[in-house]
């Protein structure tokens, strides 16, 4: 299928190149977001992506689809918004770790709760990269950066344990050097109906000299591989999510069915909100706040 101007509309490259920088983990994720969209035949025009405030949030500027900038910490209200105004697209919402786990933290454990069906990707390089590289809500206690000159005192925010804990229906944990297994929990993530949350974790070459390529490679292993594992058992999920050390599982932590927030809408049942005619007097509405 091709659009007015003889583009595929399965074409999801821009034109400009991304300017993170050279080894950024935010290149392997945003290529893993595309080849997973390339994976599930999506059409461009179908798809709305939206992003927060960061260098991850950046990335909006590189996807040939919709694409929505939003604030820093807001991605996942507007990606609500138009979830609800039009929930025939595909909404898949993205940012930093100070993004979703800092200041949006709150509409995240809202939006997991409500399990709108949105993708939402966590580009977790554990420190604010954007305003170079300050301590973020994953950032390791005694983590040193330009902010915390002696070590950070807090212990961070487990993504995975706070998705499991809030009721979230697809929890799954990837990272930026595993590019295909990345592309592989994204798509399942959206074939998945309901709130999937992928925790990517990567690495920030420029302002975390701790989490590097070799420490990562070190340490991660794919919870396909444990045999004993299974992502249908809640408690399970729980406990592997606290496991952080000598070994960092990644894969699929915990998935489960449940009604969406939209299937819960009977005004939205038959067609999406902006099929719907608007044609609604509101006149006497408007004459009680005159
Ligand atoms: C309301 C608001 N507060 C603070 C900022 C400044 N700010 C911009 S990006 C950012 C943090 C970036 O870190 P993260 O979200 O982890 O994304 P990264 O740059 O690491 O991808 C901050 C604090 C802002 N733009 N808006």
């Amino acid at each position: 299928m091709t659009d007015v101007n003889g583009t595929s509309q399965h074409t999801f490259d821009t034109v400009a190149q991304p300017t993170w920088c050279p080894g950024c983990g935010n290149f392997g994720i945003h290529t893993a977001i595309k080849n997973a969209f390339t994976q599930l035949g999506l059409v461009r025009n179908e798809i709305a992506v939206v992003t927060g405030i960061g260098c991850s949030g950046n990335t909006a500027q590189w996807y040939n689809t919709n694409v929505f900038h939003s604030l820093h910490g807001r991605t996942l209200p507007v990606a609500t918004g138009i979830k609800l105004a039009n929930h025939e697209l595909t909404v898949l919402a993205e940012g930093g770790d100070g993004d979703g786990l800092g200041i949006g933290v709150g509409h995240l454990v809202h939006s997991i709760r409500r399990n709108l069906d949105i993708t939402y990707i966590i580009h977790d390089n554990r420190v604010y990269g954007l305003t170079t590289g300050q301590t973020s809500p994953t950032s390791v206690k005694g983590f040193v950066t330009k902010s915390t000159p002696t070590g950070v005192i807090e212990i961070p925010v487990n993504p995975i344990a706070l998705a499991i804990s809030s009721g979230a229906t697809y929890v799954a944990r990837g990272y930026s050097g595993d590019i295909e297994h990345l592309t592989k929990l994204i798509a399942d993530g959206i074939k998945h109906n309901g709130f999937a949350l992928i925790d990517a974790t990567q690495v920030c070459v420029s302002f975390n000299h701790a989490n590097t390529y070799s420490w990562w490679a070190e340490r991660i292993y794919r919870l396909e591989d444990d045999e004993t594992y299974d992502s249908r058992d809640k408690m399970m999920a729980f406990e592997r999510s606290q496991e952080w050390g000598e070994r960092i599982p990644t894969g699929l932590f915990y998935r489960e069915e449940r009604a969406t927030y939209e299937d819960e809408l009977p005004q939205i049942a038959d067609r999406p909100l902006v099929g719907q005619s608007m044609d609604v007097d509101i006149t006497e509405l408007m004459g009680e706040h005159v």
